[in-house]
């Protein structure tokens, strides 16, 4: 089949679609309601993807800018599916997206008038949470009751992670900051929206108040998770009623909270009104956490023999270090934080849960007008820019035209591919949009989990002809309607189906097609808060930016 973004593209975007290569030397872009053609070209040479199996050539039609609804038409293959073509043609997917999460809230009912059909009870009070051993300390001992509600359930699970919560949290606020007036017209309506505050702001604001009571008064340390000891059934969040613990305080949580903390206390600065000192509050729990972080430099998790759920545990900390103390600087103006940063020893990686020296590039860049003269701006601007180029030069030579890698099939793929794209973008933004391939690199990405991939599936909820419809998700699965809860992007291809145990059905191993859409399959059918915030980011930038 041909394989195309199913929802659409902006008018100015480049627009590519993937054809499996056969007799045909060319295409036609169809009307999709009146079937009149409307443009006419040749096929791309035909290439071989090793990691699908497949041979295909590109179908370009950057050429065809006319707002309408379209097909493409290949001689001796069915029809593409529709997609628009549409200024803020990702409106809804924006929507959506970051909806996802407020799906995904902790502690509270969702209700008809802001959930529709997906209203459902509160789950997880998260009131009265046990100190586990692990996290025991003088002042909290084993068995001391805390209260932590509100905040995201990671994933397909119902279990709340520092770490993973950082990154998510940050790329919300990162996509704020970045554009700002694409977010002030975006309602999602959530049950704050209107009082002042933007949506995204507003949904970010559950799991930061969340993270704040993941912070130990006493001594600055976070514990790493709020968790139950197993995971619950496919049930959902209203019925498991397991006790719910704070497990061990890591390094790795305190510096993500740090970071994450630093850049929300600048956020929530212009929202006095809303959250009365909620911003300094946010500075003092940084500052807090950093410094626990100093005093403890090397507490990797590690899990405790009666807890068996998600782990989120990095032995690397340089990268967290790094993060915590850019954010520091870029909000407090200190410049031991830029010292602190060891700039020059600080890659630019692609952004993940465990790899977040990128974040403090992404900052950097950002805010390069306003940091004061410690900061090497040349090395800033070099570090993402170095790191778009190698991006754009795979996605340049790849026969999908796509910026990922063999070896960037892992658990989370589809996620992997939204961090480039968010890179990509950042360059495009910081050079002054002038490089070329930056924001065609990024374009190819969002098409990629939009349905130009091998599997053809839009691997996000709700969106696109052929949607994933079956994600390890815990209220999809349990909820007795049939289409999933919308707006999710799912893990994606991951040949090292660490589920295969309980999903024999794989339609292959190959990289690219290791995907499959059926509730068993959490290594590559889970959705998680880290893989939609990139979704989010990228939705805007690309309807902003184009
Ligand atoms: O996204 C995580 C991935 O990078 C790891 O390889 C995997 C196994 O440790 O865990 C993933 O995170 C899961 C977490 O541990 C628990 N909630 C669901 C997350 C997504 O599958």
């Amino acid at each position: 089949a041909i394989k195309i973004n199913q929802v659409g593209f902006p008018p100015a975007a480049q627009k590519l679609a993937v054809v499996p290569a056969g007799k045909a030397a060319a295409f036609i872009v169809v009307d999709a309601h009146t079937g009149k053609p409307v443009l006419r070209e040749k096929l791309g040479e035909p290439k071989p993807w090793d990691v699908s199996g497949e041979t295909v050539r590109i179908a370009d039609f950057t050429a065809l800018k006319t707002p309408g609804r379209y097909r493409l038409r290949v001689a001796g293959l069915p029809d593409s599916a529709p997609f628009d073509i549409q200024g803020n043609v990702y409106r809804a997917l924006n929507i959506g997206a970051l909806k996802a999460y407020y799906y995904n809230r902790a502690s509270t009912a969702l209700l008809p008038q802001h959930a529709g059909i997906y209203a459902r009870a509160a789950g997880h009070p998260d009131t009265e949470v046990l100190v586990h051993a692990s996290a025991a300390s003088a002042g909290r001992p084993e068995g001391t009751v805390i209260s932590a509600p509100k905040g995201w359930y990671d994933a397909g699970d119902y279990n709340k992670y520092i770490v993973n919560s950082g990154i998510s949290t940050y790329t919300l606020l990162a996509a704020w900051e970045h554009f700002p007036q694409y977010f002030k017209a975006q309602d999602s309506n959530l049950p704050e929206s209107g009082n002042g505050m933007p949506d995204i702001v507003n949904e970010a604001l559950w799991n930061l108040d969340w993270m704040l009571a993941m912070q130990d008064p006493g001594d600055g340390g976070v514990y790493h998770k709020l968790t139950d000891k197993d995971f619950d059934g496919m049930v959902m969040p209203d019925q498991p009623h397991a006790t719910r613990y704070v497990v061990q305080k890591s390094t790795a949580a305190a510096l993500d909270f740090a970071a994450v903390m630093a850049v929300a206390s600048r956020v929530m600065a212009p929202f006095e009104r809303q959250r009365p000192g909620l911003s300094a509050r946010m500075r003092q729990a940084a500052e807090a956490a950093w410094g626990w972080a100093q005093a403890h430099p090397d507490q990797i998790y590690r899990q405790p023999a009666d807890i068996v759920t998600g782990d989120y545990s990095d032995s690397k900390l340089a990268d967290e270090f790094a993060w915590a103390a850019a954010e520091l600087y870029i909000t407090t103006g200190k410049d031991s934080y830029y010292q602190a940063m060891r700039p020059g020893r600080l890659p630019a990686g692609v952004p993940s849960w465990g790899n977040v020296g990128g974040l403090a590039w992404i900052s950097l860049a950002h805010h390069l007008p306003r940091l004061t003269p410690a900061a090497d701006k040349a090395l800033i601007t070099r570090r993402i820019t170095s790191l778009a180029d190698q991006l754009r030069d795979t996605w340049s030579q790849s026969p999908y035209r796509v910026p990922l890698k063999k070896t960037d099939f892992v658990w989370g793929s589809n996620a992997v591919l939204l961090n480039q794209a968010m890179v990509l973008l950042h360059a495009y933004r910081i050079g002054r949009n002038q490089q070329p391939g930056y924001l065609q690199a990024a374009q190819s990405a969002l098409d990629y989990v939009l349905g130009r991939n091998a599997t053809g599936y839009s691997f996000v909820t709700g969106f696109g002809a052929h949607p994933a419809m079956h994600p390890h998700h815990r209220p999809s699965e349990a909820d007795g309607i049939s289409a999933p809860v919308p707006g999710w992007l799912v893990g994606g291809p991951n040949p090292g189906q660490e589920d295969i145990k309980n999903c024999k059905s794989y339609p292959s191993a190959l990289p690219a097609l290791s995907y499959l859409d059926h509730v068993c399959s959490y290594a590559s059918n889970e959705v998680a808060i880290n893989w939609n915030a990139p979704l989010v980011y990228v939705s805007a930038a690309l309807n902003s930016l184009q």
